[in-house]
């Protein structure tokens, strides 16, 4: 079955070229006919991997092409991907799978339940992966993607695809707790090397301050019925500081370079969830006033 990926960027174009590369049909749909002018011009999308490039002349589409789409990758960033699925929504067939790989949480729940003639598979992704220059993307860091389907566990018949990708995979049919962990981490790291202005490795300089956000996210998971991952939030963030001491994080990299940050499906998710869970949880309300602060003195969206 053809593969369509919307949001030909890195995550997206990872994906394109590793299924391009084992012969399985893939097409990329373009924002624009700027666009898809663009990507003609430069014959193709480009994959560096371990320093080799290799360019993949992967179809191109528009949105309003005619062909039916029977698996979309969605690859846009969690602020995006809910509208860009509207531009194709007429071209899904009954039973379309969107292979949603949106880090934090809340944007899957919006697109599935706004169009549940499909099915949604949500994909939580550790490989690293960014755009050199338009269509030409480096493969940054090994890693590993968890998928799995909130509403039904059975795995689809086609993982096997993804294997002979070389795509890493596993089936999680606890994919939304998985989901959540990597939330609280990304809720206990990011935001807090954004406001120190630090690598991750630093935030050792603010123990009290990581010990309290890990303590009301620990109580969100809980509440959240994610008793396991509670208990091990505050050891796990540790051991990633450390393990990833020298690197600066996703988000401090937005804000450096002055992108649009995922904070409404990270913060802005965990404090809506606490609220709707009747939790008051006070360090982590403050860091997100602080962090939205933060943002909007720099001229960029606080969600
Ligand atoms: P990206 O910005 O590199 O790519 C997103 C692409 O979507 C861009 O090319 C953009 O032009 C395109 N897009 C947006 N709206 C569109 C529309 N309406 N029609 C067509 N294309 C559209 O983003 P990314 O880094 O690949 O991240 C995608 C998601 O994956 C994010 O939620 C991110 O948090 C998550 N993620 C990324 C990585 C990584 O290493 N890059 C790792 C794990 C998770
Ligand atoms: O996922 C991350 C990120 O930077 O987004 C880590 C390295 C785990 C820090 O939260």
């Amino acid at each position: 079955m053809n593969w369509h990926v919307l949001g030909a960027g890195s995550l997206g174009g990872l994906w394109a070229a590793r299924l391009a590369r084992a012969g399985i049909s893939v097409h990329l749909i373009l924002r624009n006919s700027e666009r898809l002018a663009a990507y003609r011009a430069a014959s193709g999308l480009t994959l560096v991997e371990d320093g080799h490039a290799s360019l993949f002349p992967i179809a191109a589409q528009l949105p309003n092409a005619a062909t039916p789409i029977r698996r979309l990758l969605v690859a846009c960033k969690a602020y995006d991907a809910e509208e860009a699925i509207a531009q194709v929504a007429h071209r899904l067939v009954p039973g379309a799978e969107l292979l949603l790989l949106q880090n934090g949480l809340g944007a899957q729940q919006a697109i599935a339940a706004r169009w549940p003639q499909t099915r949604c598979l949500f994909v939580s992704s550790t490989e690293g992966a960014y755009r050199e220059a338009d269509w030409r993307v480096v493969f940054a860091g090994r890693g590993h993607n968890w998928l799995g389907d909130p509403q039904d566990a059975a795995a689809p018949d086609w993982l096997q695809q993804l294997d002979d990708a070389g795509i890493p995979q596993t089936w999680s049919p606890d994919i939304t707790a998985r989901l959540w962990q990597k939330l609280a981490l990304n809720c206990a790291i990011n935001p807090l090397t954004v406001l120190h202005d630090c690598r991750n490795g630093e935030l050792g300089e603010h123990p009290a301050e990581v010990d309290a956000l890990c303590a009301e996210l620990s109580e969100l998971l809980q509440a959240n019925g994610l008793a396991e991952a509670a208990s091990t939030l505050h050891d796990r963030v540790w051991q990633v500081i450390d393990a990833t001491a020298g690197n600066y994080s996703s988000m401090h990299q937005d804000v450096h370079q002055h992108r649009r940050t995922e904070v409404g499906y990270l913060l802005g998710h965990a404090c809506a969830s606490a609220e709707r869970l009747g939790l008051e949880l006070p360090a982590l309300h403050e860091l997100h006033q602080r962090l939205r602060r933060h943002l909007a003195a720099r001229g960029l969206p606080q969600d």
